[in-house]
């Protein structure tokens, strides 16, 4: 249907309305019927990414940033003074930040070490210090020692774009220590989240802390965090979000356990609020041959534990390994359109970004971030953008 320009107008000037309330920061408007979900997009911060937050700001419907003070490590309290002047070059540059990806959670914690009480006290006061900054929504995970995992960084496919792979058998035939250099050498001036050469130090011993941990005591170690957090999350009203472990196979004989739909269930179950929620990361729970993403989004979201969504596509080469391909359905092996469409169905009002992309357009050269170009996610972006829209309009 074509809508005259005046007609469009009305219609945006009648629509935006709360919960989001007002203008967005760059003065969009939504179009009728359109359900709110905010679309960001990861940056690393200032000194930690190339991409500019002018640049962001430019991709189209783009209404915030998705950050972290990557520095800071773990079981620290973050400084307020540090995220009054994150917030600041944010808004200076016409975007929000709401989400923070990610405050990430010390190992004691995850092992249930006597020493948690005070990480926990920190995570806390991080809360807390967010919170007067505007965020509403943290994403954490609970991947031991690590975070995400690839075999490859920049693997070249036939379109001369490159792009991260997991290839089982090739992580299997290395070290951790021999996986860390290769990230090292091929990741640049970077330190990648998870992989910092500070964790790595003590990388043995952390396996070792890990081995013949029963499942359950990790669920119990969880529940603990949990037990502690949640009731001031719900105080300070900031959504937590747990992220799934990536890939969902264990690696090093590490245990993983955010994996599929009846560990999110287990987590979701540990605390009963729904601040205690997820991050509904495609990519992730997605890299399980089989899983039915939509499904998930259906039963969670729809219980409104769905508060942050990582929406990219990945394409299988068999049964555990994968390349991540650019978002759109037929480049990969998920359905995009049905993933949005499950997440338009349940009226998902939470923050959304596209996820990891290939470096296209000679982009490699520019120093960015593996799988945090700018050009393929702005694309995905707005290919998802353009599939809600459609949505809406039914
Ligand atoms: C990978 C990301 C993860 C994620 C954390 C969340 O690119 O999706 O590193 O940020 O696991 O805590």
């Amino acid at each position: 249907m074509q809508l005259k320009k005046s007609r469009i107008c009305a219609i945006f000037v009648k629509v935006w309305v709360k919960p989001v309330g007002g203008r967005s920061p760059q003065g969009l408007f939504l179009l009728e019927g359109e359900k709110i979900m905010k679309m960001t997009f990861r940056w690393f911060g200032e000194g930690q990414d190339t991409i500019t937050l002018q640049e962001i700001r430019q991709i189209p419907m783009m209404t915030g940033v998705v950050t972290s003070l990557l520095d800071i490590p773990a079981g620290e309290a973050w400084q307020e003074e540090r995220i009054r002047a994150m917030k600041e070059t944010v808004s200076g540059a016409g975007l929000d930040v709401e989400v923070i990806e990610s405050v990430n959670i010390h190992e004691d914690i995850k092992l249930g070490l006597p020493s948690r009480d005070e990480k926990i006290e920190n995570y806390i006061l991080t809360m807390e210090r967010l919170a007067k900054y505007g965020i509403k929504c943290i994403c954490y995970n609970m991947m031991p020692v690590l975070d995400w995992a690839r075999s490859h960084l920049y693997y070249n496919l036939p379109d001369g774009s490159n792009t991260m792979r997991y290839e089982a058998a090739f992580i299997k035939n290395l070290s951790p220590e021999e996986l860390a250099a290769r990230y090292a050498a091929e990741s640049g001036e970077y330190e990648l989240p998870g992989w910092e050469p500070e964790r790595l130090k003590n990388i043995r011993k952390l396996l070792d802390a890990y081995e013949g941990m029963k499942e359950e005591t990790f669920y119990a170690n969880m529940k603990y965090f949990l037990d502690a957090i949640i009731p001031h999350a719900e105080r300070l009203n900031i959504l937590m979000a747990v992220h799934p472990d990536d890939p969902p196979q264990p690696i090093f004989g590490l245990p993983k356990l955010i994996i599929s739909r009846d560990n999110v269930r287990k987590y979701l179950d540990l605390h009963p609020s729904k601040f205690n929620g997820l991050t509904l990361c495609t990519g992730s729970l997605g890299a399980k041959k089989g899983a039915d993403i939509p499904a998930m989004i259906r039963e969670f979201g729809g219980e409104g534990r769905i508060h942050f969504a990582h929406v990219r596509n990945l394409k299988f080469e068999n049964e555990t390994d994968f390349y991540e391909s650019a978002h759109p359905t037929p480049c990969g092996s998920l359905d995009m359109f049905a993933i949005m469409k499950a997440f338009h169905d349940t009226n998902f009002r939470g923050w959304i970004r596209p996820d990891h992309g290939r470096m296209i357009w000679n982009e490699e050269k520019q120093k960015r971030r593996p799988g945090y170009g700018l050009y393929d996610r702005a694309l995905g972006a707005t290919y998802l953008q353009g599939i809600w829209e459609a949505l809406g309009r039914g």
